[in-house]
């Protein structure tokens, strides 16, 4: 579902030319026996061109098609590519790799034109020496850009493999109010362990089935857990970037206030997020079986009458939380 997922590491300059060194120095192209001498050497010498060329062609080429198509990419994690590496830079780095695989073909064609016109075996020796020298030059010139490939795959592989498509819920709100216990307990497969740009808590990442459908519930600890306003401007586009995949936004308080935030803080968080996003939000009063009526009423207030009231460890209102969930997606 990530779509870096399968993108395989991609080697610096100075490896991509060992290895294409390394395996032009193994090639024997089967020649007849009765040919001329100087025709087997330039023979030899004008297929360990192609081989090198050849071979940094495909492995450039390859790098590029094993990319997503970044136009292509669902919002969700187009605005994470964004934030992590810049979508204009990966594609401009992708579009001058495809091109460098085709200048190395063209150095190497022109040299085995000379290679072909050689008149002794000296020289077709040094016009393949003069190829792997000018096409070595020109891939040390792309180490940067291999570099920026090979870091942004390692970040973006990391990014949670969320179905985009799938019904999605995203559990918010202040540190410690249980937002992981809900996903477990809501989770009927067990729940996938992530990470998420910008926070160095894991993500857990949860499925689960109603009617023989299958839904995603989605934990976001540390991002939806203060006030928008304290974030910049990176932050907010990795927190945003949730929109494109919550149907609904479930933001959990704790009447209890054994999470460690007053609820009056809990509730101006709240309001904060309600504002912020464009999407349903289904506030849920967690920890009732710890906490006095009072709070809880006191939550209500804010929230709404109708916030479900749950004990996510001991399984309590979450039925009630499904079904009001996918009452929001028939809407
Ligand atoms: N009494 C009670 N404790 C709960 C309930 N739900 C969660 N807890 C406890 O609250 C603590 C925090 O729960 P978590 O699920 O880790 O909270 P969280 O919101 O994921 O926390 P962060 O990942 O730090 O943001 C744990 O010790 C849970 O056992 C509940 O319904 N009742
Ligand atoms: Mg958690």
């Amino acid at each position: 579902m990530n779509p870096f997922m399968r993108i395989k590491p991609i080697q610096d300059a100075n490896k991509f030319i060992d290895m294409a060194f390394r395996r032009a120095s193994k090639v024997e192209p089967s020649l007849p026996q009765k040919l001329p001498p100087l025709l087997k050497a330039k023979r030899r010498e004008e297929a360990r061109v192609r081989k090198v060329a050849q071979f940094l062609h495909d492995r450039f080429n390859n790098i590029v098609k094993q990319f997503p198509k970044i136009n292509d990419l669902h919002p969700f994690y187009r605005d994470l590519t964004d934030v992590l590496v810049g979508v204009d830079n990966l594609k401009k780095y992708l579009a001058s790799l495809r091109g460098a695989a085709r200048v190395i073909m063209k150095i190497a064609n022109e040299h085995i034109r000379n290679i072909r016109r050689a008149t002794d075996p000296g020289e077709a020796a040094r016009e393949r020496k003069a190829a792997y020298g000018r096409i070595a030059s020109f891939v040390k010139k792309l180490n940067e850009r291999l570099i920026f490939l090979e870091e942004a795959r390692a970040k973006l592989r990391k990014l949670p493999s969320i179905d985009p498509d799938m019904p999605t819920i995203v559990v918010a709100g202040p540190p410690n109010v249980g937002k992981s216990t809900l996903v477990r307990v809501v989770s009927t497969a067990k729940p996938e362990i992530a990470t998420y740009p910008f926070t160095t808590k894991t993500l857990i990442l949860g499925h689960f089935k109603a009617d023989s459908k299958t839904y995603q519930i989605l934990d976001t600890p540390g991002l939806l857990d203060r006030p928008l306003s304290e974030r910049n401007q990176i932050e907010l586009q990795a927190i945003m970037a949730l929109r494109h995949v919550a149907n609904v936004i479930v933001f959990m308080v704790d009447p209890s206030e054994t999470c460690g935030y007053s609820l009056d803080m809990q509730l101006s968080i709240y309001e904060d997020i309600k504002k912020s996003f464009n999407v349903p939000i289904i506030p849920t009063i967690n920890k009732v079986d710890i906490s006095p009526p009072e709070m809880i009423e006191k939550a209500k207030r804010v929230v709404g009458d109708d916030a479900i009231e749950m004990a996510a460890i001991k399984g309590k209102g979450v039925n009630d939380l499904i079904e009001k969930f996918r009452s929001f997606l028939e809407k």
